[in-house]
Parts: C-alpha cells; structure tokens; sequence
C-alpha cells in the first residue's frame, strides 16, 4: 500500500500534488490562483513570480511598496496597490505607487501647503505650493490657511529742480 502511494506521488506532475483520501493528482491552481506547486491543500509551496502565499493566497507582498497597505494581482493588469496610508493615493500612472495627494487637506512633507482643494489663486496652488504675496498657516489636523498678504507701497517722491 505504502509503495503504491508512493508511486502515485511520484507520477503526480509538478504543480500537481497527490491525494490520498481523492487517490489523484490534484492540480495546485485549481486549489490557489497562481500556484505553480504545492505538497497538500493547506499552502502553495511556490507562486507565480513576485507573489508570495498570503492570507492562504498568491499575492504581491505590498511591504515592497512604500505606503501600500493592500495590493492584487491579475494578469491582465498586474500587480496594483488597493489602499494607500493615510495622505497617500494611488499614482495614475503607476498603480503600484503610493504617491501624496495635493489637496486632500493632509499636508505632507513634499507639500507646501494643502488647504483641501485644487485650485490655484487662492494662496495654495493646484500643486500644493505657496502662491506669491500670499502667507500660509499650517495647524495640525486642519487645512492650510493663505491670507493674502498686504502691499506696502511706498510714494515715489519725484524731486523737481
Ligand atoms: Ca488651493
């Protein structure tokens, strides 16, 4: 008995595992999406490249992305962030990035300013840059407030002789 259930193991493919309680070859990704092999049905010994066995699935490990808390793969469009930390969003053009949203209201680092919105003239720029003769006031947990600052010109004194 115990040779026969050898032998079946052996005759099982790679990324395909044998089951005794079924006596067959049971394929890997039928069990895990992106398996390539595995020894039973509790984990998949080796996923596809760059994903990792997570949550009893082959998914990208988000730790290699700065600021990615969840990510997925497809194979039609790779591997994607979900979810970003807070003031972070993810990039139009790379969805694996994790990139500061300018004008979410959350001033980060790279930000001059974030006063909540998009729009420039109003101190704090569509690209979250303090505007010419405007002064911003950054407070914790609040929007950027930009006072438009006062003009001091002083009289030109033409002296006749
Ligand atoms: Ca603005």
């Amino acid at each position: 008995m115990w040779n026969q259930t050898k032998n079946q193991f052996l005759n099982c493919l790679t990324g395909s595992y044998y089951n005794s309680s079924t006596t067959g070859c049971i394929n890997c990704s039928s069990l895990f999406q992106y398996c390539f092999d595995c020894t039973s049905n509790i984990a998949c010994n080796t996923c596809g490249y760059s994903l990792s066995f997570i949550n009893n699935t082959c998914m990208p490990n988000c730790i290699i992305y700065p600021h990615c808390t969840s990510c997925s793969f497809s194979i039609a469009n790779g591997i994607s962030c979900d979810n970003c930390t807070l003031g972070y969003g993810i990039s139009p053009q790379d969805q694996t990035l994790c990139i500061t949203i300018c004008g979410d209201g959350i001033l980060m680092p790279t930000e001059q300013c974030d006063d909540g919105n998009k729009l420039s003239g109003d101190g704090c720029s569509a690209s979250c840059i303090v505007e010419d003769y405007f002064n911003c006031t950054n407070v914790a947990n609040s929007l950027s407030q930009c006072l438009l600052l006062e003009l001091s010109i002083s009289p030109v004194c033409i002296v006749k002789n």
